[in-house]
């Protein structure tokens, strides 16, 4: 089974994350940042990729320690479970609606942290959550998990439909590239032999 479990704790935040990337989307989230919890439900019910996730962060300063360092440890948590790749589509992408909201995400488990991320919000917060932690959290996600990262929002009204719609996107192009290709279930896709 490819697992992995991270805990990382800083005089900011004590994190622990579980995964299982083939499972069956099962979450259990805990940050202390409803939206972001909520968010992170999307993340794992989409991708399949079952999560356990705890966080005490100083949330009296504000929410951003708590998700930056979220991402860091879910993207080291996604490095280990994927291991050396082997077998895997490595690439995904989705283009995926959420009333007003059009999000389109592709991404390359590559090795290579890149983020190209193209998403405004309308407001700068949802409810209490600052919307630009949504950016801060995929930076994290992709430099630790060494993920090349395209989040283009084409269209949207809404916040909390567009971050939503984020992270569902991102989510269902996880869920293509962690799987196993029964076609090259023994072979790194790549020519040069590793990722
Ligand atoms: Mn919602």
């Amino acid at each position: 089974m490819r697992t992995a479990k991270i805990t990382r704790k800083t005089a900011e935040t004590d994190i622990s994350v579980e995964i299982g990337l083939d499972g069956t989307g099962r979450y259990d989230i805990a940050t202390g940042v409803g939206f972001f919890d909520h968010m992170l439900d999307q993340l794992a019910r989409h991708s399949l990729i079952d999560m356990t996730v705890r966080c005490q962060g100083d949330t009296h300063i504000d929410d951003h320690h708590s998700v930056e360092d979220v991402g860091i440890a879910l993207g080291q948590a996604l490095a280990k479970a994927l291991g050396d790749k082997r077998g895997i589509r490595r690439y995904g992408s989705c283009l995926l609606p959420m009333d007003d909201a059009l999000v389109r995400a592709a991404l390359d488990l590559s090795g290579r942290p890149y983020l190209v991320w193209s998403v405004d919000f309308p407001t700068q917060k949802i409810g209490g959550f600052d919307t630009e932690l949504v950016r801060e959290f995929f930076q994290a996600l992709s430099t630790h998990g060494g993920i090349t990262l395209h989040v283009d929002a084409l269209h949207g009204i809404n916040s909390h439909h567009i971050a939503e719609a984020a992270f569902k996107a991102v989510a269902r192009a996880l869920r293509d590239a962690v799987e196993t290709d029964p076609r090259k279930a023994d072979a790194i896709p790549s020519t040069k032999g590793a990722l």
